[in-house]
Parts: C-alpha cells; structure tokens; sequence
C-alpha cells in the first residue's frame, strides 16, 4: 500500500512538471516517459505574426514522441503549403532547407522548433496571420498519424538575440 502511494505522487509530480511547460534549460539527456509509445505531445505552438503583405510565415512548437517517429508533413488551409524546414549555415550564410526526409523524434526527447532552427513554414499564406488570432494545421507524423494543432499567433515569447 505505502508502495503504490509513493509511486502515485512520484509520477503526479512528473506530470505537474510537464504541465508547467520547459523546468529550466534543458540538458542533453531529457527523456520524457510521460507520452504514450505511438502518440506524439504537441507542446507550446505559436506562429509568427506577418505584417506588410508577407507570404510566407514561420510556426513553432515542441514536439515529444512517445516511441520513435518522424514528423513527415505539414499541411494547413492557410496557406498553398507548408513543410518542415532546417536552418543551416553555408558558406557562411544562414539560409533554410526543406527536410525532405522529415524530422527524426527521438523516443521521450522534446524536439524543439524555434526561431533560428527548425520551423514550420508556411507558403503562399492565402491570409495575413494576425497577432491575437489562432494558426490551424495539420501534422503527420510517420506512427503517430495526424495530429490537428491550433497556434497562438504572436510576437516571440521572448527577445531572441537574431531580432
Ligand atoms: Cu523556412
């Protein structure tokens, strides 16, 4: 009895920590057995806002597979396409990259999207996203299917050193 108690309260306070979003910088080894083996937790989304008539724009989130899995595609009526781009450095110029082989989920891993990384792109928007409104689309992850996910679309969250 005392046994199982203990058990209870370890994973409900593996779960509040979860709930309270990223506990402090993340180190090398975060693995994260809260996620169901076969599902994908889809964590802080939000896309950018684009003034001045802007065509494309970019989305971020933290994704957590539960099991091994790929993020394959993206695809949302906001905009004629979307897809999972890189950043990368090239002779000495920063420029992106569509993954064409997806995005690799380490199993328990959060894989974060963010400004200067990794990203979702969408292209062709066929309306502004405005500050304040809600970002719709979805993704297909290679086990885990499609997931619908809606982002807040606003200014980054915090001033990164690329603004
Ligand atoms: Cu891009």
């Amino acid at each position: 009895m005392k046994r199982l108690f203990a058990l209870t309260a370890l994973s409900a306070a593996a779960l509040t920590l979860v709930a309270c979003g990223q506990p402090a910088e993340k180190t090398a080894e975060v693995v994260d057995a809260t996620v169901a083996p076969g599902t994908v937790q889809v964590a802080d989304a939000w896309c950018r806002p684009t003034p001045n008539g802007a065509k494309a724009g970019g989305c971020y989130l933290t994704l957590t597979a539960g099991s091994d899995d790929r993020l394959v595609s993206v695809s949302t009526a906001l905009a004629q396409s979307a897809e999972v781009h890189e950043m990368k450095m090239e002779n000495g110029v920063m420029s992106m990259a569509h993954l064409h082989d997806g995005l690799p989920l380490p199993a328990g891993t959060p894989v974060e999207l963010k400004p200067g990384g990794n990203h979702i792109m969408l292209m062709g928007l066929r309306e502004p996203l405005v500050d304040g409104r809600i970002a719709s689309f979805t993704l297909t992850f290679e086990k885990a299917g499609p997931i619908s996910v809606h982002a807040a679309i606003k200014q980054p969250p915090v001033v990164d050193s690329e603004e």
